[in-house]
């Protein structure tokens, strides 16, 4: 069995030596060279001549949760395309979720912002049953992060395309969106980036959410109208945002962003791509395309995720 692999990053030898150890029986190429049959294609960001040489290989694997940037690639209709379905992401994005509701509802910056003076100035305690946190996606990352907060006790509301059944979230579907912003105290957004969902976090979207809401944005940067955010951060309608992504990245050095006060930014970091356990479910997921079985992850290319 011939499986190609390609990352642009920095520890593709990590990558490489995980896969040769969990699929022993196959031969394993790094592009640029290339078997003359793939039969499995593992990428990051593949180069459009990688895509091309892949055919009619039996699925290709993408080595991240999101395939946005595979949408417009020229493969072939016939092979599957397969995202990774928490792989060890799902801890993590719950984590960046629960620091950035607590650093919310806690007040953490506002502590800050009296140490550097100096003062003294305790705050009134939060109401909990009154600061809902509002989950847009409730997909493999965003039910792991509305499990955790129930748990932590707060109320929870989440959006998806398809009704949800978890206990203590109130489910709002695709057509209540404006219902579900006017909720958030919180909102965390963990939607895939596909032509329904771009540029979805807008002026106007943003403006349902109810005075003094905060934003966090861990999914992909083009949800998100930049100008508008700030904007409505400015006019103090949003009292601050967490961004872990960005329509371009690295986030560039002029973005207003950076030294926003009200504008927190960590670099892609909220849910790491862990080595092993992405390469146990690609192995995982060939055995049983070669057993004939069923798979998980594999991506509606017409919902685009
Ligand atoms: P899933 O595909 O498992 O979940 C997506 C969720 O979004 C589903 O609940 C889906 O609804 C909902 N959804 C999609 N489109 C719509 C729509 N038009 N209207 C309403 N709901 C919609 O994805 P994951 O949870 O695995 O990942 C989410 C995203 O997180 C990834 O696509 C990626 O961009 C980002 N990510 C970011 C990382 C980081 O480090 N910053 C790391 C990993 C991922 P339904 O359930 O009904 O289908
Ligand atoms: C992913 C990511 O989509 O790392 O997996 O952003």
């Amino acid at each position: 069995m011939n499986v190609l692999f390609y990352t642009p990053a920095d520890n593709s030898a990590r990558w490489i030596e995980a896969l040769r150890r969990a699929l022993p029986e196959a031969k394993v190429t790094v592009w640029p060279d290339a078997p003359a049959v793939i039969d499995y294609a593992v990428v990051w960001k593949p180069p459009a001549e990688l895509i091309a040489r892949v055919g009619e290989a039996r699925a290709l694997f993408n080595l991240g949760a999101g395939v946005d940037t595979l949408m417009e690639v020229p493969l072939s209709a016939k092979v599957p395309l397969v995202r990774l379905v928490d792989a060890g992401m799902a801890e993590q994005m719950a984590e960046y979720a629960i620091y950035a509701v607590l650093r919310c509802y806690r007040e953490f910056a506002a502590y800050e912002a009296s140490q550097r003076k100096a003062r003294w100035e305790p705050r009134a305690r939060i109401d909990k049953a009154e600061f809902n946190v509002g989950i847009l996606g409730l997909g493999a990352l965003g039910f792991a992060a509305a499990e955790v907060l129930v748990r932590l006790g707060f109320p929870v509301t989440g959006w998806s395309r398809t009704i949800k059944t978890l206990a203590g979230v109130r489910s709002f579907t695709a057509d209540e969106l404006p219902a579900f912003l006017a909720t958030c105290r919180v909102l965390v957004c963990l939607l895939p980036l596909t032509d329904d969902t771009r540029g979805l976090l807008d002026r106007k979207r943003l403006s349902r959410l109810p005075r003094g809401a905060y934003v966090v944005n861990a999914a992909r940067g083009g949800l998100l109208v930049d100008a508008d955010l700030i904007a409505l951060i400015d006019e103090e309608h949003i009292s601050g945002a967490m961004l872990d992504v960005f329509s371009d990245e690295p986030l560039p050095q002029a973005h207003p962003f950076w030294h926003h006060p009200r504008i927190m930014v960590t670099p892609h970091v909220s849910a790491i791509t862990q080595i092993e356990a992405s390469v146990a479910q690609i192995a995982g997921n060939i055995r049983r395309l070669e057993a004939g079985l069923p798979i998980r992850g594999v991506v509606d290319r017409q919902r685009g995720y």
